[in-house]
């Protein structure tokens, strides 16, 4: 097959500069999307080939996301694999402790950025009868638990967006696959989530070992590169110090 073209969104940290890596170690040709264009720059430079290139876009502006990516040059425009990554957590309060703010920050960048992406790029991966969309979900779509009802419920719309893309795409060749981590470290996302409160970070994380973002891209890297028939639907996974927890009761009075 032709060299592949791969877009990353959100590929200045963590998972998505994983998968850049491990693209661009494929010998894959690269769209690099992120708000910060010198971590872009750093990162191509690193990188160190001539067929990258980067687009600082907020995804969150899902139209101006959806008209940038209708105006990528040649040959870039072409893309294979679209790697929804990009993703954000803002708090970790309670529902009725939260704000409308803090919440649309997770819609839009969650749903309407992903959305945005997808629908941008999607005719022309019909049109070429090839193509791959790779969303990023988490285990917090499928399992729900507190703290996490905004967030949790973007996720659960990744899933069932990409599932029924599936079923839209039936007979066109092109694939979709929602990947749904658990706890990753060495991210920047719990940092953000918390407002760079480092004691919380560190909490998040003490004594158990997450999942790093390599762990991620090596499963986006696999289902990237089944044969053109086989279609991964779902990947779940979750550090071996993470699971389920059994419903909660309440007990009141004495
Ligand atoms: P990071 O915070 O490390 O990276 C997020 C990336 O998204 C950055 O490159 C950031 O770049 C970019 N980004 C954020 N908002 C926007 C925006 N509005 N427009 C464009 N780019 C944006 O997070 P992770 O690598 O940990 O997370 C990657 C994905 O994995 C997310 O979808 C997240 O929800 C999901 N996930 C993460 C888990 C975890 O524990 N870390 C667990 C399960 C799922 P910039 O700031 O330069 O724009
Ligand atoms: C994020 C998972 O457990 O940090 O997708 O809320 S968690």
């Amino acid at each position: 097959m032709d060299k592949q073209t791969v877009l990353v969104t959100g590929a200045t940290a963590g998972v998505g500069a994983a998968v850049a890596r491990r693209f661009a170690a494929r010998g894959a040709r690269l769209v690099l999307v992120a708000r910060r264009g010198d971590r872009l720059d750093a990162l191509a430079a690193e990188l160190g080939r001539d067929d990258i290139h980067t687009l600082v876009a907020d995804v969150s502006d899902a139209e101006a996301f959806a008209e940038a990516l209708k105006a990528l040059p040649a040959p870039f425009d072409a893309v294979d694999v679209l790697v929804n990554n990009a993703g954000i957590g803002v708090g970790r309060d309670l529902a009725q402790d939260s704000n409308l703010a803090d919440w649309s920050v997770m819609v839009r960048t969650n749903i309407d950025g992903l959305i945005a992406g997808t629908g941008a790029l999607l005719p022309g991966m019909v049109a070429r009868g090839r193509g791959h969309v790779i969303n990023i979900g988490s285990v917090v779509g499928e399992w729900p638990g507190p703290r996490n009802a905004i967030y949790g419920a973007t996720k659960a719309f990744v899933r069932q967006f990409s599932l029924c893309l599936r079923a839209d795409l039936l007979g066109t060749g092109v694939r979709v696959t929602d990947v749904e981590p658990g706890i990753i470290g060495a991210t920047e996302f719990t940092t953000v989530r918390f407002g760079g409160d480092m004691d919380q970070v560190r909490a998040m994380y003490e004594g158990m070992t997450p999942l790093g973002p390599d762990d991620i891209a090596d499963a986006i890297e696999w289902a990237a590169t089944r044969p053109a028939h086989v279609n991964v639907n779902i990947v779940q996974i979750m550090p071996v110090d993470q699971a389920f927890a059994a419903p909660a009761v309440a007990r009141r009075g004495g």
